[in-house]
């Protein structure tokens, strides 16, 4: 059977500075190649990397970047099964638009929804024409459901799955043995569009080749404001060492890939796995550089895993320690040892490796003196040598604790739900609050690092960027630049 995956343009709330990070598409090409074993013919529309160029503007509000809903539906041939992809709240209405252009275009043919996203709010995906919405993970249910729309199994073996006339809840959450999961099928993907951009998931240079991999799945964890609790039932699964390095060498040899983005939420949760990758990677003389965007858990490093780390590549790491003030962790529910960043950013400044540090501002309860902590541990932070920190606006997530939360009520619509949530009753407030922290660190840095801060300065000009921070200056330059030629472009659904 002939099923396409969609990957939609990147959206976001024009008035969402921060919310735009693009990147390889991972999730959906680890499905991809899950799929394909099954005998599928498979291929990926990625309407962001296939034209990553082009700005749009989307219900006014929204500025989008790629393929409209329109043209995307002009690809899907009538003999293939669409599967649109929804990764997070600030997608919703452009993929429920791209589900009701599916079934305008051809109302008999059964349109699957998938996604991070669409696991919580899987209804109005159904209301918008959906034929069925699969929940959670996607390597087993997909297959299945394939099976089902060909006629060959039974509708009661399917699970973790709405229909406009079922729910069926998931069975399992993050159970899959991932050591027998295919690589992912990146070579669906415009990967050289992508390597040409110069920004990624983590700090990337233009025409520098990377690849993003996921080595393990899930958090333990139970932060209150996180969805990965319910997504992942707080399970943790990861591959062996020997897969990783397996899968290194895949990209080694396949696309002569030298710098890898590892996506995992916690990478170093299994200490001797973490060893035995890096041992692997120096054994075999892989000789590349590796980094950590979705961070690692301060608890699971110390130094000498950090010299490890180094040693065997790692370049770039970030770790959330949210708030400087444990009242505020408390209300978290967040179990981080806080004290002991500052060490590890020291330690890992004076092997070579950047790191930036993740924190989130207007927590429910938060009053001005855990600001004022805040401030102060991130002043502490610079001295010590992070190289960036970034501060969102606390939002709520569906299925989250904090989505019930009523100094978090306000927003309008799902596509609300961003970093920069400017409904919030507080938003300037915090804003102004985010603007004087950045100010704070960058003088603090100046102060305490002048030559780190100037070359800082120096390798946004050249693009040899070693932060998020840097390359997201270089994003938004280039952005501007696209902006401008997109002007004309007609508004969608305006
Ligand atoms: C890697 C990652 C990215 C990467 C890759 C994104 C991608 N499109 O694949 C990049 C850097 C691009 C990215 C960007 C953003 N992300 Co992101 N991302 C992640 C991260 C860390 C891991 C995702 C992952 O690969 N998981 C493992 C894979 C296997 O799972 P999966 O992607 O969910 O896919 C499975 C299922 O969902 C399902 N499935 C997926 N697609 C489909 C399609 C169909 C038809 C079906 C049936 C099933 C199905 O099957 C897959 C295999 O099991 C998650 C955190 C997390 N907890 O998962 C955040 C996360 C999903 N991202 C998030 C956010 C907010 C963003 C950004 C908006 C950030 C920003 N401010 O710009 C941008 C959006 C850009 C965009 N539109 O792509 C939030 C979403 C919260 C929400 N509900 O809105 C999360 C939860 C992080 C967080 N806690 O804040 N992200
Ligand atoms: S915020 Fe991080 S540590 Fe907390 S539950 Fe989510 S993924 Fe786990």
């Amino acid at each position: 059977m002939k099923f396409i995956l969609i990957r939609p343009p990147v959206v976001h709330l024009k008035a969402d500075f921060y919310g735009s990070i693009p990147g390889i598409p991972s999730g959906l090409a680890y499905l991809a190649a899950s799929v394909r074993e099954f005998g599928h013919d498979v291929s990926i529309i990625d309407a962001y990397g296939e034209d990553p160029h082009r700005f749009y503007t989307f219900r006014k509000r929204f500025r989008a970047r790629g393929l409209t809903p329109s043209e995307i539906a002009d690809r899907v041939p009538d003999d293939a099964i669409p599967g649109v992809s929804v990764h997070c709240a600030s997608e919703h209405s452009m993929c429920l638009e791209i589900v009701r252009e599916l079934k305008r275009r051809n109302a008999d043919r059964p349109v699957l929804v998938g996604g991070y996203h669409t696991t919580f709010v899987p209804e109005d995906f159904v209301k918008a024409g959906a034929d069925f919405v699969v929940l959670g993970e996607g390597e087993k249910r997909v297959p299945a459901l394939l099976s089902y729309i060909e006629g060959k199994t039974e509708f009661a073996s399917l699970d973790g799955l709405v229909t406009p006339d079922f729910f069926i809840d998931r069975k399992e959450k993050y159970t899959l043995d991932l050591n027998s999961q295919p690589f992912a099928a990146v070579d669906l993907l415009p990967l050289e569009n992508y390597w040409k951009l110069g920004y990624g998931h983590g700090p990337a240079m233009r025409g520098v080749r990377y690849m993003n991999i996921l080595t393990s799945r899930g958090c333990p964890y139970k932060c209150s404001f996180c969805q990965a609790p319910q997504m992942c039932g707080g399970h943790w699964l990861a591959k062996s060492a020997e897969k990783v390095l397996e899968e290194l060498q895949f990209h080694i040899d396949r696309y002569e890939i030298h710098d890898f983005h590892l996506q995992d939420e916690n990478f170093a949760i299994d200490r001797k796995r973490v060893e035995d990758i890096c041992h692997g990677i120096l054994d075999r003389k892989m000789n590349i550089t590796f980094c950590f965007p979705s961070g690692l858990k301060m608890e699971t490093l110390d130094e000498n895993l950090l010299e490890l780390l180094a040693e065997a590549g790692c370049r770039y790491f970030s770790l959330s320690p949210e708030s400087g003030s444990t009242r505020v962790l408390k209300l978290m529910n967040k179990t981080a040892d806080i004290q002991r960043v500052p060490r590890l950013i020291n330690k890992a400044s004076n092997l070579g490796i950047a790191t930036c540090c993740f924190f989130v501002a207007g927590t429910p309860g938060e009053i001005p003196s855990d600001r004022s902590e805040t401030r102060a541990y991130i002043r502490k932070l610079a001295r010590a040598g992070v190289e960036e920190v970034v501060m969102p606006i606390m939002t709520p997530f569906p299925a989250t604790p904090s989505m019930d939360s009523p100094e978090l009520q306000g927003f309008t619509e799902m596509d609300d739900l961003c970093f920069s949530p400017v409904w919030r009753k507080d938003y300037k407030k915090l804003d102004r609050f985010r603007m004087g922290t950045y100010l704070h660190y960058y003088s603090t840095r100046f102060f305490n690092h002048p030559i780190g801060f100037v070359k800082m300065l120096g390798r946004i000009f050249t693009g040899k960027c070693r932060t998020k921070g840097e390359m997201t200056a270089r994003r938004l330059l280039r952005d501007s630049l696209d902006k401008i030629v997109s002007i004309g472009e007609k508004p969608v659904n305006p």
